[in-house]
């Protein structure tokens, strides 16, 4: 499952008309419990040893101990209740029991709002015994979690699951078309990705595949499930890189709180592969994209990516700013969630023609962050750099406060503050004139960043005799605990992975008074490790101890 990216292309049409003061707005201010209590059941599966293995061992928190079952039947599936729709940002299902993972299995991952329409998010296979799936570049909201499509085994194991829940709540929506759209099906090859949910899946890489259609006022519409409050939508259309268009033009999207209507114009577009709007709060629950009946003059197919509300932008920019929609040569379509997706070669794209004397773009974190280090990398890819901007920061995306101008030949920008600030909001303005591309627009700790940047450079080879392994040993030590706790909250996943499988790795080097140990590990045994230590942060010492035990079996 890939991260979702996330688009947005400011309507010409709209442009005048829409704030972005209302950005501002955080959706909806729902709050529930953080640590919400998850209920497992199971269906069409035995449980041979309940008292041994109950259901609770899946949510106990403990990735040693394991629910067993028995004897998959058609349509059995095992299921975890939240108690109600959370953001989720990340997902993990540990199967497998013991040392060797035995009783792994087959399985798809799904997810649901109401437990009634479920969506694939992922699939895992029995040569795993680790799946997660990373949920952070969009909100997912469900209530559900289900394991099903276990095809014909015996004995399967599931230890653990664990969602990550973060921020406000939104919308998970399910979608509709009218019935004068036909979609393609297996013609083009591409069946696997060509479903109407392919819309509402918060992936941008799956699409669904409307063939010819000619018919005036046909529509996509989405179900928000109840009344919601609703401020922006995004509607993908085109697929991610292609030469040709599939885009419709003048597209009307609408709202309404009945299926049927009355429906209640938001804006009519113009012509453009990606739309997205931000308007004041409406009351919603069906959010209606009908065409006008003026075909584009590409191509009459329709291709939608996704049809959102009130998405998740890491990077935001002023109305007067247009993110550029055409493709680059080998590039995808310019996308926000481009400018934090730590890939130096992707990018969201600004055209230089609209760009007025008060533009700015920001980095959005979505939450409150302290930080002493600011990076931003512009023009990489396309040579369309930033060589000046004014920095400001914001808790409230209303009130800013200046940071300094700064320069760079090369566009970019990598500023140490001398204190350390806690906003939500980083803001780029005075900028250089003419087009720009973002590739990377990040804030850290300097701190988290030696951590980090040690970590990263650190190898097998650098522990492979007592010395190395007592150099990196304390380093990592000392690194780690110049941490702040917000540090190591934001720590990522796959660094707190090799931090503390490497950190096991220097103490069992140092106590064991073994050198070369680390010019045996294959590549293969190094990437295993750290996906193990990636799905077992919680836990990771014990668990550690398992895969390095194992490990020296194997050797
Ligand atoms: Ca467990
Ligand atoms: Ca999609
Ligand atoms: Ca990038």
């Amino acid at each position: 499952m890939k991260k979702q990216a996330l688009s947005l292309l400011g309507l010409s049409a709209l442009a005048a008309g829409i704030a972005f003061a209302s950005l501002t707005q955080t959706p909806l201010a729902e709050t529930k419990a953080s640590s919400p209590t998850i209920t497992p059941t199971s269906s069409g599966l035995s449980v041979p040893q309940p008292e041994e293995h109950p259901l609770s061992s899946m949510v106990d928190g403990n990735d040693s101990t394991w629910a067993w079952f028995h004897t998959a039947t058609s349509g059995c599936y095992i299921q975890f209740d939240y108690g109600a729709d959370y953001r989720f940002s990340a997902l993990t299902l540990l199967t497998g029991y013991g040392e060797s993972f035995g009783d792994t299995f087959n399985g798809n991952v799904k997810i649901s709002e109401d437990g009634a329409t479920f969506y694939k998010i992922g699939s895992f296979t029995t040569a795993e015994h680790a799946f997660s799936v990373d949920l952070s570049a969009n909100g997912y909201y469900f209530r559900y979690v289900r394991i099903t499509d276990i095809s014909a085994e015996t004995w399967m194991a599931v230890r653990e699951i664990t969602g990550t829940i973060s921020g406000d709540t939104s919308a998970f929506a399910s979608v509709s078309v009218s019935s004068n759209m036909t979609l393609v099906g297996d013609g083009y090859g591409v069946a696997d990705v060509n479903t109407a949910t392919d819309i509402v899946d918060n992936d941008i890489d799956t699409f669904a595949w409307y063939n010819r259609v000619t018919s005036a006022n046909a529509y996509i519409q989405l179900d928000l499930g109840s009344t919601k409050s609703v401020s922006s939508l995004q509607f993908l259309q085109s697929r991610k890189a292609s030469p040709s268009d599939y885009a419709q033009t003048a597209i009307t999207f609408a709202y309404a709180t009945a299926a049927d209507g009355p429906f209640t114009t938001i804006a009519t577009s113009a012509s453009a592969r990606q739309h997205f709007l931000s308007f004041d709060p409406v009351e919603a629950r069906y959010i209606r994209a009908s065409l006008s009946g003026t075909e584009s003059s590409v191509s009459n197919d329709f291709i939608i990516r996704d049809f959102s509300v009130n998405p998740v932008w890491p990077i935001r920019y002023s109305s007067d700013l247009k993110i550029y929609d055409d493709y680059r040569q080998g590039y995808a379509l310019s996308n926000s969630s481009y400018g934090v997706d730590g890939n130096e070669a992707t990018f969201v794209d600004f055209d230089g023609t609209n760009r007025g004397a008060s533009s700015w773009f920001e980095l959005d974190s979505q939450k409150a962050v302290t930080f002493d280090k600011i990076n931003l990398i512009t023009g990489k890819e396309t040579g369309d750099k930033v060589t000046a901007c004014t920095l400001s920061y914001s808790t409230d995306g209303i009130s800013y406060t200046d940071i300094g101008a700064e320069t760079s030949n090369d566009g970019t920008f990598s500023v140490t503050l001398p204190n350390k600030l806690t906003a939500r909001y980083l803001r780029a303005s005075a900028l250089s004139s003419g087009w720009m591309s973002i590739n990377e627009f990040n804030v850290t700790t300097q701190e988290l960043e030696a951590f980090v940047n040690y970590v990263t450079a650190l190898s097998c080879a650098d522990i492979a005799t007592v010395s190395g392994a007592t150099t990196a040993k304390q380093t990592l030590e000392n690194d780690y605990a110049a941490l702040s706790s917000a540090d190591i909250a934001n720590i990522p996943a796959a660094t707190l992975a090799k931090y503390t499988y490497m950190h096991s790795y220097c103490q069992y080097v140092i106590t064991n008074n073994v050198s070369g140990l680390g010019q045996n590990l294959s590549q293969e045994d190094t990437d295993r490790y750290l996906l193990a230590g990636l799905v077992c942060v919680a836990a990771f010492s014990g668990a550690m101890a398992i895969f390095f035990r194992k490990k020296n079996k194997k050797d």
